[in-house]
């Protein structure tokens, strides 16, 4: 939820007018609506060089995941880790748009660890690989654009610890 619906939210269940604070946080996501939807727009054209360099630096820096006996060894493992991939990115666009990390919680974070853990997936290894997809998002980003991304980043990282 945005922090608008939030808002709206709370103040009718107590059937009152938006307060001066609320009305303030909702001053700075308005505020902040272009330079986030500039973060997520840049973030979606460069999705594919944003998994295939951070794959290339994933599988660099953890050979035994692609080894005999790795949880993403073979064509078809690999690929399915790179849609892993994919998939956070993209929840983490819909977090930067709605300001909010709900979204990438309840659709990516959600009993993540047991099924990764039932899969045999190294769970270490997932939080590298968003650790690399932030790394490359930044390098695409300005300073102040890559801060505001790396929260979402860092949100998901901390969720795979
Ligand atoms: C949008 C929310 C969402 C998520 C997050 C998701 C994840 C997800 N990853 C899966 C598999 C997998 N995920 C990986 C990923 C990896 N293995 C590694 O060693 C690397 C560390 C890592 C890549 C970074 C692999 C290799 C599999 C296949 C495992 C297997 O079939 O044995 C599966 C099992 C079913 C399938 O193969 O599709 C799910 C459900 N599905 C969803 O709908």
């Amino acid at each position: 939820m945005s922090v608008i619906t939030k808002s709206i939210v709370n103040a009718d269940a107590e059937a009152r007018y938006l307060s001066p604070g609320e009305l303030d946080r909702i001053r700075s996501f308005v505020s902040s609506g272009e330079r986030r939807l500039r973060i997520a727009q840049t973030l979606t054209e460069s999705r594919e060089r944003i998994i295939k360099q951070a794959g290339d630096q994933l599988f660099q820096k953890r050979p035994d995941i692609v080894s005999p006996g790795g949880n993403a060894y073979g064509e078809e493992m690999t690929a399915t880790c790179l849609r892993d991939m994919d998939y956070y990115l993209r929840l983490i666009t819909y977090g930067i748009v709605s300001g909010d990390v709900t979204p990438i919680e309840e659709i990516g974070l959600v009993g993540v660890k047991e099924m990764y853990n039932s899969l045999g997936t190294p769970i270490p290894a997932v939080a590298e690989a968003i650790r690399c997809m932030k790394n490359v998002a930044s390098s695409l980003l300005s300073p102040e654009d890559a801060a505001e991304a790396g929260f979402y980043f860092d949100y998901v990282v901390s969720a795979m610890q």
